[in-house]
Parts: C-alpha cells; structure tokens; sequence
C-alpha cells in the first residue's frame, strides 16, 4: 500500500502536493539524522516527495550563504539516506532554476547544471542543492535507488513566505505593496527592474510534481518552467495593477539584483506533457494578491 511522505509539506509547494504524511519542521528537523531516522521508523514511507529546505529570496541568501549551505546539504544527505534505509521506492526531490551557471549558454537545458560556477549571490544554497542531484545519481548507480528530481523555476502563490527581508520577489513585493496602500507610503522594489524571471503558479508545480511522482522515472532531472520571461518591472506593474496602488513606486539600485536571467528550456517537460496549460502570471498574481489581503494575519511574514 503507497504511503507517500512529503518532507516540507508545510510550505509553498507542499501545500499544493499530494500525499499521506506531511511534515514541517515542528515534527523533526531534519538536519537531525536521528530525528530523521525516528520519522522514517514512525511512518516506513512506500515515496518520498522530498521539498523541505533552508529557503529564500536573493536577499535572504546572499547574507546566509554558509547557512543556506549547512542546512541543505545536511537534509538533503539525511534523507537520501534514510530513503536508502527504509527502502523507500521512489525519492523525487527538488532543485531549482537558480542553481545552474552563471556563465553557460542559454537557455539552461537540464545536462549543463554542473558546468561552471552558480551565480555568487546563492552559492551556498545552489552547491547543496547541485550535491541532491550528485547524491541522486550515485544512489541510482550503486542502489538501483529510483531517485528522481525536478528542477523548477521561480515558484510563487497562495501559503509562500511574504517576509519582506528574506522571501522570493513575488511575496515580498505584494507584501510591500499591501503596506505601501495602507500607509500610503512609497513602494520600493529592489534595483532597476530590468532583471528577467521565468514564474511558475504553486498549483501547477503541485499538478507537475504529482505527475513526476506518477509517471516519471529517469534520475536524470527535468526542468519545470513556463519558459516564459517576464521583467521584475513586468511583474511590478501587474502587483500594482492587482492592489490598484496610486502611490509612488521607487526602483532602488542600491538593493540587490542577483542573477540578470535564467531562461530554461522546457521542451523536456512538453515532450511528456505537450498539453499542459500553465497558470498566467496575470492570474496567479491576482490569486496571490486576493489570498494574501485574505489571509494577512496568519500568512508566513
Ligand atoms: P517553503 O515554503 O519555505 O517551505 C519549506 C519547507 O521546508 C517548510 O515546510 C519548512 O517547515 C521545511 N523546513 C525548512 N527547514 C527545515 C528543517 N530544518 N527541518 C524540517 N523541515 C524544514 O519552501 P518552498 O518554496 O515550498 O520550497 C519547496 C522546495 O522547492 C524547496 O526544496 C526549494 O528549494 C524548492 N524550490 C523553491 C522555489 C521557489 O521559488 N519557492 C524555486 C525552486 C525550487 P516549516 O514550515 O515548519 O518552517
Ligand atoms: O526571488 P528572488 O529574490 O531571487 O528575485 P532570485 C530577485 C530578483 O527580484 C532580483 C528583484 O532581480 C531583485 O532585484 N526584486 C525586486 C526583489 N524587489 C525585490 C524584493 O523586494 N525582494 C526580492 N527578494 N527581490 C532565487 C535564489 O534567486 O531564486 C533562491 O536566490 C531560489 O535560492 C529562487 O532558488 C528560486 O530569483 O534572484
């Protein structure tokens, strides 16, 4: 009988996948081996949908680099292990579009991740993440583990985390925008808006994850992205447009700007799925907005 075990099941994503048993960190920190082996021994998971992560935006990252680093790589290597153990049948984890070169030809395809050095500003976090593919494709080998990984692009949605310091661009701009029309005070974005993103809707990643949990079985990891490129500057007017914001927005060069792009290829994802519709970026930000005014006292901030 499947038992399907979603580590980090209380976030962004993990909200929107489906499975048995869904864990945050109040249950175990599993940076923890021990903690992670007594979760193994509790529930004997048949897969493993394996999310949890030190998470963040440009800014969270670039001032925790050796943290980012610490915490994912001792997860990552708790639970690849304990999926060995228990012999869990299917582990698929998550990387992300952020973690592949800074200086490699574009678009990004899903064989160039380890062919040159991640982008400074999420260095710690990117090697963590590289090491679950390395970790993935070594299991494969000498376990026969079925191990897989999905490599998504800049998520965003309803239960992110909207802390203005640390969260991705999307959270914290509709935060900042949500204050900035209640005290009627500027919107401030970080830098010049010129950098471009690729954003997926949370509801389709769910969709994607519990497709890949299904049918995809290669260790090889697949790229899910729109690959479609819009600019911060895009995603601002459409965030402003969404609270009917008259106030003044101020793009601040002095803040941060992290990577320029990172357009992925997705042809790997519509070879299996050549009819998948994703969310607009139009629609998911007007749902995001409408869940966070909703929501404002208990969201994540
Ligand atoms: P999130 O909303 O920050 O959720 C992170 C999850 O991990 C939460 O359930 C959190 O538990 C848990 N967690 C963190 N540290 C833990 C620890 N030490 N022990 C146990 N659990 C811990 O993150 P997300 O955006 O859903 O990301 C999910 C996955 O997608 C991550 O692997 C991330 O790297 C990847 N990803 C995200 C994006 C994006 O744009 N968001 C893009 C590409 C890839 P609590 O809720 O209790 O803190
Ligand atoms: O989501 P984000 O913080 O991270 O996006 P990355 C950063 C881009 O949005 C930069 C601009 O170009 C910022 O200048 N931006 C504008 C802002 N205003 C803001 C703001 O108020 N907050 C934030 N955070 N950005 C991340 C990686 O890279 O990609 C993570 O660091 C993760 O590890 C994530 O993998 C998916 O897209 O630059």
């Amino acid at each position: 009988m499947n038992k399907v075990l979603i580590t980090g099941g209380t976030g962004l994503v993990g909200s929107m996948v489906k499975g048995d048993i869904k864990l945050g960190s109040k249950d175990a920190d599993l940076r923890d081996f021990n903690q992670v082996k007594a979760i193994f021994e509790k529930y004997k998971p048949t897969k493993v949908v394996h999310l949890a992560a030190r998470v963040g935006g440009v800014g969270g990252n670039i001032k925790a680099k050796g943290e980012f680093y610490f915490d994912n790589i001792m997860i990552n290597t708790n639970i690849l292990e304990a999926c060995r153990i228990y012999n869990v049948e299917k582990t698929l984890s998550f990387l992300s579009t952020c973690i592949f070169p800074d200086n490699v030809e574009y678009p990004l395809t899903e064989d160039k991740i380890h062919l040159g050095a991640p982008h400074l500003s999420n260095y710690g976090y990117a090697y963590a993440k590289r090491m679950l593919d390395v970790q993935s494709y070594v299991y494969n080998d000498q376990y026969d583990m079925n191990c897989i990984s999905v490599i998504p692009t800049n998520i965003f949605g309803p239960n992110d985390n909207f802390n203005i310091e640390n969260g991705h661009v999307i959270p914290s701009l509709i935060h900042k925008c949500y204050l900035a029309k209640q005290n009627n005070t500027p919107f401030i974005v970080w830098g010049s808006g010129k950098p471009l993103r690729e954003f997926i809707y949370s509801e389709d990643i769910g969709k994607l994850t519990n497709w890949a949990l299904e049918n995809y079985n290669s260790v090889d990891p697949i790229i899910l992205s729109t690959s479609h490129e819009v600019s911060i500057k895009f995603v601002v007017g459409l965030i402003v447009n969404a609270f009917n914001f008259k106030g003044d927005v101020i793009f601040d060069t002095s803040l941060p700007e992290g990577q320029f792009r990172k357009p992925a290829d997705n042809s790997k994802l519509k070879s299996y799925l050549p009819n998948f519709k994703f969310t607009s970026i139009e629609e998911g930000i007007l749902k995001t907005v409408k869940w966070f005014i909703k929501n404002y006292q208990t969201a994540r901030k």
